[in-house]
């Protein structure tokens, strides 16, 4: 039985986590959202717990202070793998990932072909055909293209789009991934899980999504968090050849890491997924 959870991260969302939540759950209402909070100084986190409050399916993950979107994700994957989630959505706040794709993304998890092996991981991606980035500037575009062509080239990563933020995980690969050994907590995280899920032999597919800019609010992109992303896919290239890629799916199992769960929302009904 599939209970898709779209997980989305949030600091300073106020503006955009109302509609976004809302054209989640209208695009896919069987789905569950789970929001990561990382206690935003706009308010963003209480707002969240309203709209939970009105909406069983609406789960609130509180952590204290901007730890980095790899960090928000890993806690959620843990409280979703908890739950028994299935499939795990990856999903901005801003509007960027159009939840109206959604559908789609998740059909595509199916293999519709026998000859085909079932995909793992369904990346939305913008740079395959099909694809598209709407009110970019120029220098953004760039980045995220020459970030992936590079991630590509240093570790033949099997997507093309390797910084794309909208995924959807069939659970139990997610579960085959060696999330202790996943460190880079800014936007790297893309990469190094797409990286890990590749060494874990996940049968990875991309599909075309449409990336719109945000309207409302900031984004949180710095050269910092770019400059960690290329250093580390530097790193790991060079230490590939020395480390092995694990393809059982027993080798790469989960550790007993620790993550922060700060003001978890326990509510009657909420949260505990049925199986
Ligand atoms: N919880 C949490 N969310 C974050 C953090 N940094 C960014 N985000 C969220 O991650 C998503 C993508 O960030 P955004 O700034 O739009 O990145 P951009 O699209 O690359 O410019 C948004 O929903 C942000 O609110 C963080 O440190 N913690
Ligand atoms: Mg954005």
């Amino acid at each position: 039985m599939t209970l898709p959870l779209v997980v989305i991260p949030t600091y300073d969302e106020r503006d955009n986590i109302g509609p976004i939540i809302a054209r989640v759950r209208a695009a896919v209402p069987e789905a569950s959202v789970l929001v990561v909070d990382d206690g935003s100084p706009d308010g963003t986190g209480e707002l969240a717990d309203e709209l939970a409050a009105r909406d069983d399916a609406v789960h609130v993950l509180h952590r204290t202070g901007k730890q980095g979107l790899g960090a928000a994700y890993l806690a959620a994957f843990d409280w979703a793998l908890e739950r028994r989630f299935n499939p795990i959505v990856q999903l901005d706040a801003d509007g960027s990932h159009l939840p109206e794709e959604l559908p789609r993304l998740l059909a595509r998890l199916e293999a519709t072909d026998a000859s085909q092996p079932t995909p793992d991981l369904v990346v939305g991606s913008r740079w395959v055909d099909g694809g598209s980035v709407e009110n970019w500037p120029a220098y953004r575009q760039a980045i995220s293209r020459l970030g992936s062509a590079y991630a590509h080239l240093m570790l033949r990563l099997p997507a093309r789009d390797a910084t794309a933020g909208y995924r959807v995980f069939r659970a139990d690969a997610l579960r085959r991934i060696d999330l202790a050994d996943v460190h880079t907590r800014g936007y790297g995280f893309q990469v190094d899980v797409l990286w890990h899920a590749h060494r874990a032999g996940l049968v990875v597919v991309e599909e075309p999504v449409r990336f719109v800019e945000r309207e409302r609010g900031a984004s949180k992109m710095t050269v910092g968090i770019a400059v960690e992303a290329a250093a580390r896919v530097t790193w790991w290239a060079i230490r590939a050849p020395w480390t092995r890629r694990r393809t059982d799916a027993g080798s790469a199992g989960r550790s007993d890491r620790q993550v922060q769960r700060v003001g978890e929302q326990p509510r009657p009904g909420g949260g505990e997924a049925a199986e």
